[in-house]
Parts: C-alpha cells; structure tokens; sequence
C-alpha cells in the first residue's frame, strides 16, 4: 500500500465517528478530520518549541503518529522555524519577517526541484504557535491548500479576556459554573485545565487576561495572591499570554490600613510603588491593572475631589518603570443625571489629552450596558488624545444567559465597523481603536469571559463560538461574521456543508432574533431587576435607582414610547459627530433598528413600511418568536451530523429559548397593549399568557447575580 493511500485511509477512517462529545476540546478537535494532501515530515523543527509539540500533539491524534522529522527536503515538507534559523533564513523571508513583529508569521507553499516545501515561519515564539495553529485550522476545515501564502499580523497588539470572577469562586454574570481559578488550591495545587485554557487562547491569538472580577477584593494583592497570581502567569507564558489584575482603588487604605488612598497623598503613591515592585519581582511580565473606579459605588478618585485622570496616572507611574498600563473603565453613570447613556462622555470628554501614555481607557461597545443592539459609545470618537479599547460582553448578561443561542459577532462586528466621521469618512471604531488611524503604540480590546468549571467551558456548546469570536475579531476585525461561524463550525462539529450552511445561517441570524424578540427598535434595559434574565418592562422597586428600572428607559405612556434623546430631549445626539448627530436627531433618518433609543413617538407613528409604530412593534416581536422556531427546525435537521450529546444539549436549549421568546413578546406586548390601547394584529400570534400572571414571575437566580 502506497503511503498516500495508507494516510488517505487513516484520515477517512477517523472521519465518520460520531460518538458523543462533551465539548471539552472546544474546537481543538483534531481527530475527526479528513486531510487531502498532509505534509510527510517536519524538516529540522526544534522539538523542544511549544508550537512543533502543538503540530506533533495535533498530528498524533489525527493521524496515530507523529510527524517523522528529517534533515533533507522531500516532497510535501513542512519547515517550521524563526527567522534566525538557518532553514529559514535561506527563504530570504528575513525582513518580511521582523517587520510583522514577534505575533506575526508567514506559510508559504514554495517549489523547489519538484518537491512541494511548506514553511511555516516567524520572527518570534509567539508567532510561530499562532501560525501552527493557524496551519492545523486550515487542516480542521479542509482548506489546506498547494499554494499557501498567507501573512498574518494581529490588529491589536493586546486582546484581553477579562474574567468577572470572585476570589470566593463564584463568578459575576457567569453561566458556566463556578470559577476555573481554583485560589483555594493554589499555588500547591495546580488544575491541568490551566493549561488547557492558555492553548485555547493561544489557538485564537489572545495574548492577556484580567484574571479577576472588576469589583474586586483588594486581597488579590495580597502577598498571598500574588504568589497564586505567579502560578498562573507562569503557566500562561509559554503560549504568549500575560496576566493582569483589576485592582481596588481603595487598597492601601484596606489592606494595609493608610488613612487615605487619594492618589496626590505622597505615601499612597508610595504604597502602590512599593506593591507594585513586589508584583514585578513575582511576575517580571505583569501586564498592568484594569480598574473601575467611581462606578456603581466602587471607591476611585472622585472620593477625594481628584479626576479620573489624575487616579489613573498615578497608577501609570508607578507602573511605567516596569513597562505595565492601566486600563481605566469609562463605565460610570450617577442616578441624578438626566441621561444615562451621557455619562460617561460628559465626564470623560473633558479629560481628552490628560491621560499618560501608558493608559488607555476601555469603554464599553455601547453608551449603556452591553444591551443587545445599542449605538457605538460616543467616546470612541471624541477621545482623539486619548488611548481607547473596546470592552465587549462575551457572557450572556443580558442575552439569555447560557439557555439562548446568540452568536455575537454580529453585535460586535456593528460597532466595531460603525463609522464615527469624528476623523473623517471611514474613522470606524475598529480603525480608531486597533491603532490604524492614529498610528498609537498601544492598542487593546477586552472581553468579558464566558468561560466557567463546566466540562464544556461556557456553559451552551453554541456560547464556545463567542469565545473563538472574540478571539478571532481581536486579532482581525475586518474577518466576516460568516467566515468565523463557519471556521468554528467545522472546527467544532463537522465539514459536511449539509450541516454548516444551514447551521452558519442560524448563527448569523440569532443576534437579530434576539433583538426582534426582547427589544426590537432600538428599546432597551427591559429587563427584570438584577439578574437580567426574562422580561420585567414594568418592574418598579421602592427606592431604586430610576436607572437601574426599564421604565426610565422605555418611558411608555399613552402618547408613545421611546427616550427623546434629540434635541428637544436629552440631547445625546449631540455626542455624535456629524452627520451621524442630524440622522439621529430625525426620526425619518435615523435608523429604525435605533428608533427608540433616540426618540420618543407616538403609537401611531408611520414607520418606512406604512405600518403603524404599535403594529411594527408586534411584528417584530413576533418575528424573533418564529425565528427561534425556525432555529428549533434547522437543528433538528442536522442531527444526523452531530452527536447525540451535544444534538441533545443544544435541542433542549432552544426548547428554553423559544418559550423565552414566547415569554418575552407576550409580557412587553401587553404591557405595552395598556398604553397603545390598540388590538395586537390579527395575522399575528395572539398571546398565549396572561400579563397578571407574568408580572408575578419572580425568578431565584440570586447566584447569578
Ligand atoms: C462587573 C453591569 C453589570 C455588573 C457589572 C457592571 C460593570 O452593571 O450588571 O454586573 O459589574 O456592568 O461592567 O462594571
């Protein structure tokens, strides 16, 4: 039997098995994959780089060995090396190379006396585990080609996972179980799925982590922390990633008993100086802090009449000697402005040029909170002397938690290529943010983590794809919505088409059947109090902030529903460079996708199809409705495709999402029915619940919280 065939046989032979899954390799699957022309040998590959021992761990489990290694070039020869490597250098890449820096890599298909020779080279370690991995995706999705030529280099130079967890496990708006940072056992013992987690994240290019929850517990830099903290960053090194850590501004005063923590105090800058040289002598490549400060009664400068700037450049000094930056949140709202969606832009804009260098301030993709479709945050135009990062929501907060299927690159890609104009045509906010337009040393974009001690990591096998999302867009944000879902599909489940089409289709289309079916039309914050799961448009709680209540954002009456933020309301258009501000300001040009975000309309209004507002509002919902029905149809199609455990798991989530969305058309509808005072049209569905009845659901989800 001639080599070719016996490969060709292997590779068939793993193909078809279909045993179940429980999803803990994510889309490492490497044993299920058929491979047409895989390369025969691994010429002078340093055995000892973690990334030819990814290639090797790779190609034991598809093909049952590992890669031969050899010192001369035959044909169908994989070189893997650093530019400094003398098998390298002889492709004159050397220059090409260093200027796509240490991330970067190339994989080019060369001929040479008839033999095929594939080079897979960069200048750094970092690179060259990124371009293996990038060469084992084109295998897992069968599009190894014979003329690769592909040169990569990432867009943000830090991609960042922030994780929400507690130092006591738990984990804020995580839907996967507890934490995967087990602080108890640390530094003694070690979970192997440490490990596991940083190859996941290296596989997608993510190169940081905040490892613990933004309203933090100023004991993460206690002494006893950090020797945990350097477990982990020692763990995660070897495959580029760095640790960071969400600090209390009010730690000296809490841990260590000072009688302030007002950053102009000579001995508070003295104490983060000293803590700071204490955290380099454990993790000599900290990454630096992300902090929230003066945000939802977190402690920050404001406490002792000092800006945001003024706290967050101290923190920067003391951090620039060891080459670390803060991320500073924008994420700050008080009860008694007239707006909140204002916020954050009327206390930041002022502050445009006074920030260090070494801090960037990372500002969430929309002017609220992570709502399903919100405009772009205006301050990512406005802040032009200022270092910006996007912070998006990879869990489901406030997008049905681990039972919805909502494939989020949709609702990222919208901001990301929302055009600001405030640099002129084209000033999107990827291009002001990955560092394009203004050419800035330090670029970043965050993302609030998923991932939790469930064995299939996010808690839904379809919420894994928000993980590989975020990943991907960080590294590149012009890459479609459509190649991720269907690169993670195949890498995931399977490369039959009769399975991805229709499958990538339902992905695409869950972010917009989630918006139809919670809050279509740019409404917003409809949700029940705390824990954000369900529906509560009336909810009404003595002595609650009213914007923390959907009634300051809906504002339903029986004259319209919708915030007036034009002109004649609370004039949010104004933040918006023109002219985008004068589309908004119209109700006739302003997007019907964000009608009610910035106007206020009667029920009675015409929209651009001749319905009536109240009669656009009920088609909608009841279009997200049959939308998850149709979702529910698609994946029983596909069964034949998938496992039974996975196919199960996925079957009963969507029987929960679409009584979900059965839950929520029913409650806002009628809800709002009460102030519209018109009939629900007759060729709709007609509510099967009574509003009396949802308005005592009261769901015990406090550990969710
Ligand atoms: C980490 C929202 C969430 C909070 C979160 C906060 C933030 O308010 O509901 O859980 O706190 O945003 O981003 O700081």
């Amino acid at each position: 039997m001639t080599r070719i065939a016996l490969i060709f046989i292997l590779f068939t032979g793993f193909a078809f098995l279909s045993h179940g899954e429980d999803g803990s390799r994510l889309w490492l699957r490497y044993s299920s994959v058929q491979v047409v022309t895989p390369p025969f040998a691994c010429i002078n590959a340093n055995k000892t780089m973690l990334s030819v021992q990814e290639l090797q761990h790779a190609w034991k489990q598809l093909t049952g060995k590992i890669l031969p290694y050899t010192d001369s070039e035959v044909n169908n020869t994989l070189i893997v090396g650093l530019s400094s490597d003398q098998n390298i250098a002889r492709f004159t890449l050397t220059d090409k190379l260093n200027e796509l820096g240490d991330e970067g890599y190339i994989i080019r298909t060369y001929r040479r006396s008839g033999n095929k020779i594939t080079v897979i080279a960069s200048k750094g370690k970092p690179g060259l585990l990124y371009g293996i991995f990038h060469l084992l995706r084109l295998i897992q999705t069968q599009s190894l080609s014979d003329s690769l030529d592909i040169t990569e280099q990432p867009s943000y130079k830090i991609r960042i996972l922030n994780h929400w967890d507690n130092l006591d496990g738990t984990i804020e708006r995580g839907y996967a179980g507890h934490s995967i940072w087990k602080w108890d056992e640390l530094p003694g013992t070690v979970s192997p799925r440490y490990r596991e987690y940083a190859r996941a994240n290296a596989s997608i290019g993510i190169n940081s982590v905040v490892l613990n929850n933004v309203n933090t517990s100023p004991s993460i830099l206690s002494d006893d922390y950090l020797q945990k903290v350097k477990i982990l960053a020692d763990i995660f090194r070897p495959y580029n990633i760095k640790v960071y850590l969400s600090v209390n501004f009010s730690s000296p005063t809490i841990l260590d008993g000072l009688p302030t923590s007002d950053p102009f105090d000579a001995r508070v800058v003295q104490w983060w100086k000293n803590k700071t040289t204490e955290i380099y002598r454990f993790i000599p490549d900290f990454g630096g802090f992300l902090v929230k400060a003066n945000s939802e009664g977190s402690p920050g400068p404001q406490d002792y009449g000092r800006s945001h700037a003024d706290g967050a450049n101290m923190l920067a000094d003391v951090l620039k000697p060891h080459e670390g930056i803060v991320m500073w949140r924008a994420f700050v709202y008080n009860p008694d402005n007239e707006d909140r969606a204002k916020q954050a832009y009327n206390e930041f804009a002022p502050l445009d040029g006074q920030f260090r260098d070494n801090v960037i301030l990372q500002v969430k993709n929309g002017p609220i909170d992570f709502q399903p479709r919100e405009p772009f945050s205006p301050l990512f135009g406005k802040m032009k002397k200022t270092l910006v990062m996007p912070e998006l929501q990879i869990t489901q907060e406030y997008l049905g938690q681990a039972n919805h299927l909502v494939y989020l690159a949709p609702l990222w890609k919208e901001c990301l290529d929302s055009d600001t104009y405030c640099s002129g045509k084209g000033s999107t906010v990827a291009k002001i943010t990955d560092g394009e337009l203004y050419n800035r040393s330090i670029s970043a974009i965050a993302g609030v983590a998923n991932i939790g001690e469930d064995t299939d990591w996010c808690g839904h096998h379809f919420a894994q794809a928000n993980w590989y999302a975020f990943g991907r867009l960080a590294w590149n944000p012009s890459l479609s919505s459509k190649q991720i879902a269907e690169e993670w599909l195949r890498m995931t489940f399977s490369n039959d088409s009769g399975f991805v089409k229709p499958i990538e289709k339902m992905m695409i289309d869950s972010r917009e059947a989630v918006v139809q079916y919670m809050m279509p039309l740019g409404l917003h914050h409809l949700f029940a109090w705390e824990h954000h799961y369900g529906p509560e448009p009336w909810c009404d709680i003595p002595n609650a902030r009213p914007d923390w209540l959907p009634k300051y954002y809906h504002q339903a009456q029986e004259n319209g529903i919708g915030f007036n933020r034009t002109s004649t309301g609370s004039n949010a258009v104004e933040q918006y460079c023109s002219p985008l501000r004068e589309e908004f300001e119209n109700s006739h040009t302003c997007p019907e996708t964000l009608l009610l975000w910035f106007h206020h309309l009667p029920w009675n209004y015409t929209m651009k199809d001749g319905k009536t507002l109240w009669e656009e509002l009920c088609y909608c919902y009841d279009k997200g409705v049959k939308e998850v029905r149709n979702f529910q149809t698609t994946w029983a199609q596909a069964e034949r495709y998938v496992d039974q455990e996975r196919f199960k798991q996925v079957q009963s989530r969507l029987a929960i999402q679409a009584h979900d969305a059965e839950w929520w058309k029913d409650a806002c509808l009628l809800y709002f029915q009460q102030y519209s005072k018109q009939p629900i049209p007759r060729d709709i569905e007609q509510p099967i619940y009574k509003l009396n009845d949802l308005m005592k659901i009261k769901l015990d989800m406090a550990s969710h919280n």
